[in-house]
């Protein structure tokens, strides 16, 4: 067993004697809890936990936390239970059983009383319950106004309360890291905490209601159905919420990430393009409809790749209708938003432009054989339809002072027409999040301080990752590093607080991984780069490099067969391999010098200004701009610099099951994401020191028995007390006392619990039972 990864293990190995046989008695009593170990060696199934409901002889009869009733045999491995797994506790950290198994179990009997908000110290776990709780009311609202962490049962809304009364208190910038898988409940999140300071900060303006309307905008441009959640967020997002001194919103800032783009010209099966299609088909008058020449969405073959057109429980005209009055909140004028659907009925009516391949002098080439569509097209891009039928099958290249045009083959047509379609509508977005901004971005005031919403895509491995997969993954190393440092620094903090002695902590960290990906000399990124910007690069080249200068890296993987066109990064949630084909197109990002010369040339001033930063650069400064990676880069950069600068509260969101269902809990998929999220860090961190700490005068209530004739808490010096316990029982172990509290190691706890229960018990023995072979 890997000591690193075996965390929720640990508790386990404790039990070991001396003499290397692992050997427990227990005592088992109809009403009891314990933990039954898994059978199976699967990679997250942990212990479960169990009600003994009888005892014959040497078997005992269990019902688990899944409701299955069994038999036990004495082989089946079992552990009694610490009281405060049996009941579950509000904050993760007071937990007995400190590792996987409790945490899940504790996660597990709350959620099925529908109290899905836990701490884990100051980290906020929240489990999707995929159904309207009555939690989120005004009342709701006031009662969590102005209390400590704690007092009141865990909630969102006690973050967002923390998070505004330390920026008031401090005067320091905050920020919420919001993480956790597609379809956790990260951006419901958002919107519940935006909610929540809207609602305390005050005085219902104008400037409140703009900031909550600008989400259902970049939802419908940036938010899609994909199998994993029907309004899946393609994008990330930090939103900055700015506050004067007297803690009054005074305005907000959003910055984007890295909208995925392949989603507009091909969707996975059952997924959809974005919202905004269908909803602008469904809504839009029928005058609309027929000035620009549309009909159904099902006609579109942007809109029908992944074979889903609806998406059940949206109402997409309805939608159109909000997001339409959302857009006159945030100041779009009526004509912009006629330029921006005529746009976005260009890209669906450019997507049904069919192409046929030809051979001309040998030569691969294509025609369009039914020119409707791409007249249409031409027509709302201010476009001549024959120049726009040339950029789309013939490319011009321009080589010492001549002018060369080759034919383009059928799928190179294809490939042309689809980076047009990608282009316009990734700098659309970007220039709908600058209009969204310039509505209700004010102008810097000294005094002003903020909170900073994080709302990123979560950590991705499926069957074929690409460059998408990457820096999404990159991002969340980031994250994943930036939360290691806080944690580790919040022990530290304690440690030093208590005056106790820290040194020899250590902490498993992703720092390696980052170098590899982006810092160090010959880092993945930069090779990535180097060869989107040599002009004889491939996919398969930059490969090979990736393979020369890392494979070295432990972090590093290289497939078996040399024929694969993959390369494998070890990262903190684990192995994810990326297939390289398309990596340096999608990087460079591009798209042809022949399209550029039609958009220069435009009548449609809209699109023309999108363009605006492409045309005014020269061919030989777009070829030296920066690629995909190295902007997405400086992006993070600047965001973990943000960040870096705030005081942080994270929230971990859980997603219960695959099936979009309540009252479902899945427990392998929830371990998965517990030991992923970096839950089990903190824990990790914590049991790295010592994990357990009891206040002197909880320390002497609980264990006071265990010596002779120590009177109860309040009629003693509880740290005289404590000192006398510790001495007599622990002896000369690794313990420590601090100025308040007794810093124990888990051995230690499991030792003075079955002291305590030896002491204290009165049970008649039903069952002694041998356990072997722990190891
Ligand atoms: P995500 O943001 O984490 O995924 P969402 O916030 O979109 O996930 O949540 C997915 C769905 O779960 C929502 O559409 C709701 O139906 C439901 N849900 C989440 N949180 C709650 C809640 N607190 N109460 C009720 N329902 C909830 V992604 O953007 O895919 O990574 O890219
Ligand atoms: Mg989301």
């Amino acid at each position: 067993v890997d000591p690193e990864a075996g965390v929720h293990d640990g508790n386990w190995r404790d039990n070991r004697h001396s003499d290397g046989k692992s050997v427990e008695f227990i005592t088992a009593t109809a009403g009891d809890y314990i933990w039954i170990e898994p059978t199976s060696r699967r990679e997250f199934d942990v212990a479960i936990g169990a009600r003994v409901v009888s005892a014959e002889g040497r078997r005992i009869q269990v019902k688990d936390d899944d409701d299955n009733e069994l038999w036990l045999t004495p082989e089946r491995r079992i552990k009694a239970m610490h009281p405060t797994s049996v009941q579950g506790v509000e904050d993760m950290i007071s937990l007995g059983d400190l590792h996987e198994a409790g945490i899940l179990r504790n996660l597990l009997i709350r959620y099925n009383e529908n109290l899905i908000y836990t701490y884990t110290g100051s980290i906020l776990v929240a489990v999707n319950p995929y159904q309207i709780l009555p939690i989120y009311t005004v009342e709701q609202i006031k009662l969590y106004r102005g209390k400590k962490i704690g007092e009141l049962p865990p909630h969102i809304f006690a973050i967002g309360d923390s998070c505004y009364n330390n920026m008031k208190r401090f005067r320091q910038d905050q920020c919420i890291v919001i993480s956790g898988e597609s379809g956790a409940g990260k951006t419901e999140s958002t919107k519940l905490i935006l909610q929540y300071l809207a609602a305390i900060s005050g005085k219902h303006s104008w400037i409140e209601q703009q900031i909550l309307e600008a989400n259902p905008i970049l939802e419908a441009f940036g938010n899609a159905k994909t199998i994993r959640n029907d309004n899946s967020s393609r994008f990330g997002k930090y939103v900055d919420i700015h506050f004067s001194k007297e803690g009054v919103i005074e305005g907000a800032r959003i910055e984007q990430y890295l909208l995925e783009k392949s989603r507009l010209v091909s969707q996975g099966s059952d997924e959809r393009n974005y919202h905004i299609f269908y909803c602008m088909l469904a809504g839009m008058t029928r005058e609309e409809r027929q000035k620009l020449e549309l009909s159904d969405a099902s006609n579109y073959s942007y809109l029908t790749g992944g074979g889903s057109i609806t998406c059940d429980g949206r109402d997409d005209a309805r939608e159109f209708a909000d997001i339409r009055s959302a857009m006159k909140v945030l100041m779009f004028s009526d004509s912009e938003v006629w330029e921006i659907l005529k746009l976005l009925a260009s890209i669906l009516h450019m997507g049904n432009i069919k192409f046929r391949g030809k051979v001309v002098d040998n030569l691969d080439a294509t025609e369009v054989p039914d020119m409707t569509s791409l007249i249409r097209v031409a027509k709302f891009l201010g476009l001549d339809s024959r120049n726009l039928k040339e950029a789309l099958t013939l490319k011009t290249i321009f080589a010492q002072g001549e002018t060369v045009v080759s034919t383009l083959s059928h799928r190179h047509a294809m490939d042309v027409r689809d980076a047009f379609v990608k282009g316009i509508y990734g700098r659309l977005f970007i220039w709908i999040v600058t209009k969204v901004n310039a509505a209700i971005y004010k102008p810097h005031s000294q005094t002003r301080t903020s909170i900073g919403i994080l709302d990123i895509f979560g950590f991705e491995n499926f069957k074929i990752n690409s460059f998408e997969q990457f820096c999404i993954n990159y991002a969340n190393e980031n994250l994943q590093q930036f939360f290691v440092q806080h944690i580790f620094k919040l022990e530290q903090e304690e440690y030093n607080a208590e005056n106790i002695n820290w040194q020899h902590i250590e902490f498993v960290d992703n720092q390696d991984t980052l170098d590899m990906i982006a810092i160090k000399q010959l880092n993945i990124m930069a090779l990535i780069d180097e060869e989107s910007k040599f002009p004889k690069g491939t996919d398969h080249t930059m490969l090979l490099k990736l393979h020369k200068q890392q494979g070295w890296n432990k972090q590093y993987l290289k497939p078996k067969s040399d024929l694969n066109h993959s390369f494998g990064i070890n990262h903190f949630a684990g192995v994810v391999f990326y297939d390289t084909r398309g990596f340096l197109e999608k990087n460079r990002d591009t798209f042809s010098a022949d399209l550029l010369q039609l958009i220069h040339n435009t009548s449609n001033k809209f699109l023309q200004h999108l363009f605006i930063d492409d045309i005014s650069m020269g061919s030989e400064t777009r070829k030296r701009a920066p690629t995909l990676s190295a902007q997405f880069k400086k992006s993070l950069d600047a965001l973990m610099k943000t960040l870096s600068n705030c005081q942080p509260f994270f929230i971990r969101c859980i997603k219960p099951n695959e099936y979009k269902k309540p009252m479902l809990f899945d427990r392998e998929l929830c371990c998965r994401q517990l030991r992923y999220s970096g839950m089990m860090e903190t824990i990790r961190i914590r049991r790295a020191g010592y994990p357990i700490r009891h206040t002197f005068r909880e320390f002497v209530e609980r264990y006071r028995f265990l010596i002779h004739g120590c009177p109860p808490a309040h009629r003693v010096d509880c740290f005289a007390a404590t000192t006398k316990i510790c001495r007599e029982v622990l002896g000369k172990s690794d313990y420590q006392l601090g100025h308040t509290k007794v810093f124990l190691k888990d051995a230690h706890d499991l030792f003075l619990e079955q002291e305590r229960d030896r002491v204290l018990t009165r049970k008649i023995t039903i069952l002694q039972r041998c356990v072997r072979g722990w190891y």
